[in-house]
């Protein structure tokens, strides 16, 4: 008989006890398959029995797909494959997703990794489908990278790929309340420009609308038949073109379902919406917005080329508050050319703005400048800086970890320290009130290190990334060893 299924998977990420949010890309991807063949998605972060599942169906699959991005995910993902490789050498593993579409060459140095996907998947996997199920080569499919002889070739994809097929995600493939919450996207990509912001590449600075229609339709999908009350809209900037946007709060202000919303936003857009806009946000729903204020000095702004001033945000979260929506601010450190004196005013702002403005602004988490692939940082001397060459050295790329070749030790310890202390101080309740002893003493040191802004000499937050990093590699150990003793018992007998 022949094959029919593709099995698509997303494996684990952050360590976190909550629930995850769903595999988007992996629906999208299994949406555009099913007309003509069978998506099958297997998500590692909710399914223990994920070794039986693949068991039972990697025979009958026409390839495996793995979705990840950059960070500790990419090393889950790979013991995925080479799970797969062991258990059923013969079906092609193809990799797609944020990371590998920017460092294709990279994941090709993997052997249990056949394939990689470039940009938006859906066309290609269709295609490598058919190519598969036909028996035929699939070096001329766009967007798809191989290896030919050792060595990579890439056939990069159309970068304006068209959002309204398939018409929405494959939603009925997975059950919602295993979920956080529900992810949606109306518009893909940004002109914006920003330097350090992987649109640049992976979208190729471009803005890409979904139609108004579709969106709409899967909302009510989600709605109707799911129950679905809240949606976050992960677009990478929701109000880019904004009469695409009215259209999308206008559907939910007029459908009466009391819906709501929240989405990620630019700070000189707030600034700047008028009245109406803003009567319509609120009417429409919307409970958060999404800010990346980045920083509070325009210094570190314009070599961001973010094309904002560190002023605008007190206007954005007037806006905000007379509004009663939430601002989650986001806030980067370690930019480079960043100075100390920089670094503080920004953990300074945002003690006032904790101070000021309360319950208006959340300020859940800070990230540590990452350099991503194709995207090294902009230094004056090029070579202190040498990009990653292997997935492993990537998976060390993540937003609590300090990879700043170009800082001293002790200024990257600082700056992760910074991140550490933050995250205690700013959860009192989780630390002080409910932690045990440990959490309790750290969040002493934490109240006094942030009053103080004192963050060097630090053993007792080395200790916590230590214990950290433990249990991310107790947790990778356990994943790789366990697979191997499953491969031990032969898939199909052979
Ligand atoms: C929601 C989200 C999250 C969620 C997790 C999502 C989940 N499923 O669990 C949370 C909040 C937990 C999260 C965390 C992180 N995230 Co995040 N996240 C996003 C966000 C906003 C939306 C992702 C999404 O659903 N997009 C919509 C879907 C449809 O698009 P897509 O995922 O790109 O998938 C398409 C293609 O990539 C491709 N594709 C994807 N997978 C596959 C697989 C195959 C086989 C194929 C063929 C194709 C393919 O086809 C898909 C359909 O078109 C994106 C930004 C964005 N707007 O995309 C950032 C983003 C993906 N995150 C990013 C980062 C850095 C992180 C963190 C590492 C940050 C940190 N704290 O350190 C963490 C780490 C999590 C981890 N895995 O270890 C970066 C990734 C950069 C990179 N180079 O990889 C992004 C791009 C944000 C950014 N501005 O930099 N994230
Ligand atoms: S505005 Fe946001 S999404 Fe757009 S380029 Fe800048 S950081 Fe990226």
């Amino acid at each position: 008989m022949e094959k029919n299924k593709v099995l698509l998977i997303y494996t684990n990420a952050r360590l976190r006890n909550q629930k995850p949010r769903p595999p988007l890309s992996l629906l999208c991807l299994a949406a555009a398959l099913k007309p003509t063949f069978e998506p099958l998605i297997l998500d590692l972060r909710i399914t223990p029995d994920y070794r039986e599942i693949l068991q039972k169906t990697l025979s009958d699959c026409l390839f495996v797909g793995i979705s990840t991005i950059i960070g500790q995910q990419l090393n889950f993902s790979l013991e995925a494959a080479k799970l797969v490789k062991r258990m059923a050498p013969d079906v092609p593993v193809v990799f797609g997703g944020v990371f590998p579409s920017m460092a294709p060459e990279i994941v090709l140095k993997e052997p249990c990794i056949d394939l990689v996907s470039i940009g938006d998947g859906e066309d290609t996997l269709v295609l490598l489908a058919k190519a598969l199920q036909e028996g035929r080569s699939v070096s001329e499919i766009p967007g798809l990278a191989y290896r030919k002889n050792g060595k990579p070739v890439i056939h990069p994809a159309p970068c304006q790929r068209s959002l309204d097929t398939p018409v929405r995600p494959a939603w009925e493939l997975v059950n919602i309340s295993d979920y956080r919450e529900v992810n949606v996207y109306t518009s893909k990509g940004c002109n914006c420009g920003c330097s350090f912001c992987y649109n640049r590449i992976f979208n190729h600075g471009h803005l890409r609308l979904r139609s108004v229609e579709h969106a709409w339709k899967e909302i009510t999908y989600l709605h109707n038949q799911c129950g679905v009350q809240h949606i976050s809209f992960v677009d990478d900037n929701f109000f880019a073109d904004r009469s695409h946007a009215k259209a999308i709060m206008m559907a939910f202000r007029d459908s009466n379902w009391r819906m709501t919303w929240e989405t990620t936003c630019r700070v000189d857009d707030l600034c700047d919406f008028d009245e109406e806009m803003l009567q319509l946000i609120h009417d429409s729903g919307c409970k958060e917005l999404f800010i990346g204020f980045e920083s509070a000095s325009d210094h570190v702004l314009e070599r961001g080329n973010k094309q904002v001033h560190a002023e605008q945000m007190w206007k954005c979260l007037d806006i905000a508050r007379k509004w009663g929506i939430t601002i989650r601010a986001l806030f980067v450190i370690g930019f480079v050319g960043e100075t100390r004196k920089e670094l503080l005013q920004t953990l300074k702002t945002v003690d006032f703005l904790r101070k000021e403005y309360g319950d208006c602004v959340k300020i859940p988490v800070f990230s540590i400048y990452t350099p991503y692939p194709q995207m090294p940082p902009k230094l004056s001397n090029a070579n202190a800086y040498k990009e990653p060459q292997t997935m492993q050295e990537w998976s060390e790329y993540h937003h609590d970890q300090a990879n700043h070749q170009w800082l001293t030790r002790a200024e990257r310890t600082r700056l992760e320290t910074v991140i550490w202390v933050y995250r205690y101080f700013s959860k009192r309740d989780k630390f002080l009130q409910h932690g045990g002893m440990t959490n309790r003493l750290l969040y002493c040191s934490a109240w006094l290190r942030w009053k103080l802004k004192f963050f060097s000499f630090a053993p007792e937050w080395e200790k916590v990334r230590q214990r950290e990093r433990q249990e991310y590699c107790v947790a990778l150990d356990l994943f790789a060893e366990e697979n191997e003793e499953l491969s031990g018992e032969n898939l199909f007998g052979n």
